[in-house]
């Protein structure tokens, strides 16, 4: 360990501190060398404490040097002071005072991408969680809210174009080349949401009228070569400001709002006020560089940053426990923002998949924790999907339980109540419960208990009676420091088919949806006035985030898929039976059995094909076998081999049983429309890419035949991953010149383009068709960049998470290769690496072999010298 061991911290340990800061005014002297900055604070005392005398004023600060420190204009002599690696203690003589601190910093030499740092030609920030103590020393804590000023020196050629947060207020040339502008932000925020920008960018320009008849000017930037991709995201952040005013009522509150495209990028997007940095991949779009996902994606980030200016920066948090309180509110905004954009069922499915196949995950391993957690290492360690996605689920269901209307009451008395505040989830909770009269007590227990809620369920029918009743059972398994768990509060969305498929009443009022209040650990819910006995839909929408188990046989799900009015359950009764299916053939592999695959699975899915009344979006869905994670979390000891093989096995057979409808599919829906981001375009592109996915199972030479047709005539990048995707995913040997051809020409063709080359190192690298010894070869392509995160994720984290066969091999080299990526990686970027290490973590999951082996690599990651992030990681996957 670099420095003792670090600690964890809690909740329950929450003070307010001892001063607050009024202002904040800061300079930054950027020299190639190294940077100076200087900032100005005023403090004063927090009267709401009772002091005996002037407490210590502890500052957060690390990796920089400290130059000078006054006290009201007057120099403080060093021995009148304490620093030391992670803080400055200064000693007050009045209750208000103002200091001035000059700090040198090296953003040059800064790897972490968290504080100051260079990306390509520019200087950008992260701030978030804790990244300004590595600008300068301060109280770096999001209760501490402040009014910043912030002037910018730079050289006027390299940097012509100077950012801040907030609005523009002076400009003017200073002597040796150099200029200077100064940003005040009239809005008190607290540090994390600080950012500071110089480079030679370009723009593109906009304006927005609020809804009071304000204009918003608004800009997006970039380097030179990439703004002719920015318009999309342009788009995307006027429909999300009008949406946030229909929706929410919620109107942008600066003069301007900037959007910064910078391609070294620990994650998606930050929300820092009125100057979002975005990772590239997360902005840049062209339809020849970007696929649907990617338009989407851009969407869906541009909208969740946005909103974050009223979630997240108006109303801030307390303390980092409380991260969820604006990160699973705003994913749920974001979400809702899409379902209104595109396809809400899509939307909904592809949110509920991420959460099943990955947070579940999540939640049953050594890092489990609720979405408001008692403790922490590395606060960096819990930007995870248990915080995001189910703390979005937990709205989701307060927003189901209290109405659309009352869940705007909720938010709109949630705004006023805590504007300008740092607040908790329970602000967020009261609000709600104010606002509509309701109780939340036990659902709040969301908020606090970790672990998937498993929900039994059977039923009965008493003819005599005409009665159907369904029991359900709650359960929730041990997590991390939670042995037992009270029950949940569980929002159960349910309806009832007859036997001709016809939804039956379920209400006294005759409605055919309902809501199952599940409180209790086991509770009967009685529906009178069945004249025959119906087929549930159990937990329809996903209403809560859950596993369910009920006895379904195969032809009720054939049944549910074709006439559940629910069209969230469709897919599942799809999904469920396609897991069953899959399941019993990974059973058979198991005992060395013949290998069949149920008729009824290819029949439903021909039955898709040949309906062409259906939403084509929801059919390609339907469509897709259920990914190897997902199936991996079906199993006790998960057996990557047999998953993988039954998986190719039903894949074969259906493209088999169904080849003609497929072409016929497939020849229907080619097209040489214009390319646009739009759904029902969407839908197409991937309904037709899916039946080309099947089509190249085959071991003949239609699929590939139209692969590489596809790939060569693509109007749209679209359709190019696609095509090639297919070649490079076929097992079969006659695929494999045309993979190597296609994947040659790609990558001369998109050399200098780093969000293309990026979808063409993770194709390959997830794809089970690439061993380890080819990764390794792409790390040592001139396009990959060892220290740059989206080239990490695409080929180490590709690897790592989807192309599982390869990654557990027995030998034992994938766990070496990815254990000596993250010993190398977190000596630059601790939050990466923290990422990178996350497959290792579970291997309880598999049998003795790989355990062992794991476990090994654990082991031998935790002799290094660590960061706190990896130390936390590493610590609590082998306790
Ligand atoms: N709030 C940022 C995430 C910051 C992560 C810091 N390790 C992006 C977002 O959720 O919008
Ligand atoms: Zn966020």
């Amino acid at each position: 360990m670099k420095d003792a061991q670090p600690r964890a911290i809690y909740l329950k340990d929450y003070q307010q501190p001892d001063y607050w800061i009024d202002t904040t005014a800061l300079t930054f002297e950027l020299g190639e060398e190294s940077t100076l900055v200087t900032s100005t604070l005023n403090f004063h005392l927090n009267e709401s404490k009772t002091h005996d005398s002037l407490p210590p004023l502890p500052l957060h600060g690390t990796d920089m040097e400290l130059v000078s420190v006054a006290i009201d204009g007057e120099v403080i002599p060093a021995d009148q002071y304490q620093v030391d690696k992670h803080q400055l203690m200064l000693q007050p003589k009045s209750d208000a005072f103002e200091t001035t601190i000059v700090t040198r910093i090296k953003p040059q030499e800064n790897t972490s991408l968290e504080g100051l740092y260079r990306s390509s030609s520019m200087y950008c920030t992260q701030c978030e969680a804790e990244g300004f103590r590595k600008i300068t020393y301060y109280l770096d804590r999001p209760d501490v809210m402040s009014v910043f000023t912030t002037t910018v020196i730079a050289d006027k050629e390299k940097y012509p174009v100077l950012l801040s947060n907030g609005n523009a207020i002076k400009r003017q040339e200073l002597d040796n080349g150099r200029h200077m502008v100064t940003w005040n932000d009239p809005f008190k925020k607290p540090a994390y949401l600080f950012a500071l920008v110089a480079g030679n960018l370009e723009f593109i320009e906009d304006s927005f009228t609020t809804m009071s008849g304000r204009e918003v000017n608004l800009k997006i930037f970039t380097e030179a070569h990439n703004i002719t991709k920015c318009d999309h995201a342009m788009r995307s952040l006027k429909k999300a400001m009008k949406w946030d005013e229909e929706v929410y009522g919620r109107e942008y509150d600066l003069d301007m709002f900037m959007i910064v495209a910078v391609d070294d990028f620990n994650m998606g997007a930050m929300e820092n006020k009125g100057l979002n940095i975005f990772n590239s991949s997360a902005v840049l779009a062209r339809p020849d560089t970007a696929t649907d996902a990617a338009f989407q994606r851009i969407e869906a980030v541009v909208a969740h940053e946005y909103f974050h200016n009223w979630s997240g920066n108006r109303v801030t948090c307390r303390d980092w426990f409380q991260l969820s309180l604006k990160e699973g509110f705003t994913v749920f905004r974001d979400a809702e923002f899409s379902a209104d954009m595109n396809s809400r069922t899509v939307k909904r499915v592809e949110d509920v998949n991420l959460l099943r196949s990955h947070q579940f995950v999540e939640d049953a391993g050594p890092m489990a924790h609720p979405i408001r957690p008692d403790s922490f290492i590395e606060i960096n360690n819990f930007y995870t999907l248990t915080i995001y996605e189910k703390g979005a689920e937990v709205v989701r269901m307060i927003h189901n339980i209290v109405g659309k209307e009352g869940f705007r009451k909720g938010s709109d008395l949630y705004f006023e109540r805590h504007d300008g505040q740092a607040v908790t989830t329970e602000n967020f909770v009261s609000a709600m419960e104010d606002a509509n009269g309701v109780d939340l007590t036990q659902f709040q227990r969301w908020y606090n208990q970790a672990g998937t809620p498993v929900l039994d369920v059977s039923d009965a029918y008493d003819e005599e009676k005409q009665e159907y009743s369904l029991t359900i059972k709650q359960s929730c398994p041990a997590t991390p420091g939670q042995n037992t768990k009270l029950p949940f509060h569980i929002p159960v969305e349910i309806g009832l088919l007859d036997g001709e498929g016809e939804p039956m009443p379920v209400t006294p009022d005759g409605k055919t949806t309902t809501v199952l209040d599940l409180k209790d650990e086991e509770q009967t819910f009685v529906f009178a006035g069945m004249d025959e006995r119906p087929l549930p839909s159990l937990l329809r929408g996903f209403s809560a985030p859950v596993r369910l188990n009920y006895d379904y046989s195969r032809e009720d799900l054939v049944f549910l898929m074709s006439n559940d009015e629910d069209g969230f359950n469709r897919w599942d009764s799809c999904q469920r039976l396609a897991i069953d299916v899959l399941m019993e053939l990974v059973s058979a592999i198991q005992e060395g059995k013949e290998l069949v695959v149920d008729t009824s699975l290819i029949n439903a899915y021909g039955q898709l094909l040949a309906d062409e009344s259906l939403d084509k979006a929801m059919v390609a869905e339907m469509l897709n076998l259920p990914s190897e994670t997902y199936l991996a979390e079906q199993m006790d000891v998960i057996d990557v081999d047999a998953i993988h093989q039954a998986r190719e096995f039903v894949k074969q057979q259906i493209a088999a049983g169904l080849k003609d409808q497929l072409v016929d599919t497939y020849k229907k829906l080619r097209t040489d429309k214009p390319y646009q981001p739009e759904a029902a375009d969407i839908a197409e592109r991937s309904l037709k890419n899916t039946c080309m996915a099947y089509l190249t199972e085959l071991d003949d030479v239609v699929g590939v035949d139209l692969a590489k047709a596809q790939y060569e005539s693509a109007t749209n990048m679209t359709d190019t991953m696609a095509a090639m995707g297919c070649l490079i995913n076929a097992s079969h040997e006659s695929a494999a010149p045309a993979a190597k051809m296609v994947l040659a020409e790609f990558a001369e063709k998109w050399a200098d383009d780093n969000n293309v080359m990026d979808m063409w190192f993770s194709s390959q690298a997830g794809s089970a068709s690439t061993k380890l010894e080819t990764v390794k070869a792409l790390m040592e392509h001139p396009s990959y960049d060892k220290k740059n995160p989206n080239k990490m994720r695409a080929v180490v984290s590709a690897f790592c998470v989807r192309n599982l066969v390869n990654f557990h091999d027995l030998s034992g080299s994938g766990y070496e290769f990815l254990t000596d990526e993250v010993i190398r990686v977190d000596a630059l970027n601790p939050q990466m690496a923290a990422r990178l290490i996350n497959p290792l973590t579970r291997w309880k999951r598999y049998d003795e072999a790989r355990k062992e082996l794991m476990q090994k690599a654990l082991k031998r990651i935790q002799k290094h010298e660590l960061s706190a992030d990896i130390f936390e990681v590493v610590s609590k996957s082998l306790a």
